[in-house]
């Protein structure tokens, strides 16, 4: 079909959710349709991320003007594409890959590579008119994910003011994502409200949620947390779970091997961080830890996936970096049992399929999540239904670069009607499944 020929292509620098330069791109086709893709960007990155290329340039918006990849798109990427049939993403992505042809897309940038990607993705969905969770999942797209939402940030999301990143919530006792959602809006102006009674200052975080200025310790966001979800009515660990984002590859000092507390002067070994984020999980409901140990810490992570597998969703991302030979690798050894799925740690739509593909397959749980740093784009919310993930982390219910994705999720709800299901309560079954 001629209407399916790309024709142009174009790159253009615009600004995410932090005021960052990023790259937007939008693909043209033959009949007039248009795709855009936007790369989000992370601040807590992983070591083994694929590579977001910025130009360096001090005297430029902090070096992190991003030219030099839309350059690359402009002169190396669209002449290869040109003519191609934008329903044929795998082969679209393939190119991509070879041409850039490091493991880390670092010759082209992983910013670059994937803003391509998803106004492949946009374009293919358009020209068909379809939605494009349906377009990337046919008819068996139909799991609505449960939320993961953040109500406390912390860590690089709010300038270290304390040293874990994420308290989030996920509303389990909710039948629909859209009951399951004003649940969490209604925990998030319960703490609110339970800061504005403490008096506690208060900012918002990267990510919209509340960023605490005076704590003296991370439970203290646990206390809080807690105290906010039973002002909003509802009772934690029935209704409303907690999970936590540790990031801890943030704290971890691999030269003297000691996890670091700042805010309450406090070092851990491996083994006695173990031990505290066990005791954490004894008093509080949490059923979710993401990152607990370093991303090079494997032998921490072996011990707490022996504590903890089963019981708690252990979420690895930069200890994954959604990439399959890290998977792999835990997965050989029962480490974790879920995956934190970001498309520009890996850099291609079709490779961010493939990553979701072998997590379900290996028992594994694949949790979809955006970057601290977003934009108005929506693909992580299809990309959720589109693969039955589950799961959709997106930081918090404030700021629009956090609601577009939520209210997204709304929406297909809506469009999917009575096929559309919901985890809920059943991600309990989901944990204890990963159980080989
Ligand atoms: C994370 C993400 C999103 P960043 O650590 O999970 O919360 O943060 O994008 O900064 O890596
Ligand atoms: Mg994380």
């Amino acid at each position: 079909m001629k209407g399916n020929i790309i024709k142009s292509i174009i790159a253009r620098q615009v600004y995410d959710s932090r005021s960052n330069p990023t790259v937007e791109v939008d693909m043209l086709l033959e009949d007039g349709t248009v795709g855009r893709g936007i790369a989000p960007s992370g601040a807590s990155k992983g070591r083994f991320e694929a590579l977001e290329l910025r130009d360096g340039d001090k005297d430029r918006l902090n070096g992190k003007s991003v030219f030099k990849a839309i350059s690359n798109i402009k002169n190396i990427i669209a002449p290869h594409l040109y003519g191609m049939d934008v329903n044929d993403q795998k082969s679209i992505d393939r190119i991509l890959i070879s041409i850039d042809g490091t493991e880390n897309k670092s010759k082209l940038g992983a910013n670059a590579i994937l803003a391509v990607s998803m106004a492949v993705a946009w374009a293919g969905a358009n020209v068909n008119r379809m939605p494009l969770f349906q377009y990337l999942g046919g008819d068996s797209a139909r799991l609505v994910p449960t939320p993961m939402i953040q109500i406390i940030g912390g860590g690089a999301h709010a300038n270290q003011a304390i040293d874990l990143q994420d308290f989030l919530v996920i509303p389990i006792n909710s039948t629909t994502f859209s009951e399951g959602y004003e649940m969490v809006v209604n925990v998030y102006h319960g703490t609110k409200k339970i800061f504005n009674e403490l008096g506690k200052p208060l900012g918002i975080a990267d990510e919209g949620g509340l960023w605490p200025t005076d704590f003296v310790s991370n439970e203290e966001g646990l206390e809080l947390l807690m105290r906010g979800i039973e002002a909003a009515g509802y009772v934690p660990g029935d209704d409303i779970a907690i999970a936590l984002d540790i990031a801890s590859s943030e704290f971890y000092h691999p030269e003297i091997k000691k996890y670091v507390f700042n805010l309450e002067n406090r070092l851990f070994t491996s083994e006695e961080f173990v031990e505290y984020l066990c005791d954490i999980q004894k008093k509080y409901p949490v059923i979710s830890i993401e990152d607990g140990m370093a991303e090079e810490d494997w032998e921490g992570h072996q011990q707490l996936s022996e504590r903890l597998n089963h019981k708690v969703q252990l979420i690895g991302d930069d200890l994954f970096t959604t990439n399959i030979k890290r998977i792999e690798k835990g997965v050989k050894s029962g480490i974790s049992n879920a995956v934190l799925i970001k498309m520009n740690q890996i850099g291609t739509l079709t490779e961010t399929l493939e990553v979701i593909k072998y997590t379900q397959e290996s028992g594994y749980l694949p949790v979809i999540s955006a970057r601290s740093g977003e934009t108005e784009d929506t693909t992580i919310t299809h990309l959720a239904v589109a693969t039955n993930a589950g799961q959709l982390k997106v930081g918090s219910v404030a700021r629009t670069d956090r609601t577009v994705k939520w209210n997204e999720a709304i929406r297909i709800e809506e469009k999917l009607g009575q096929k559309a299901e919901y985890l809920g309560k059943h991600i309990f079954d989901q944990i204890k499944k990963t159980e080989k």
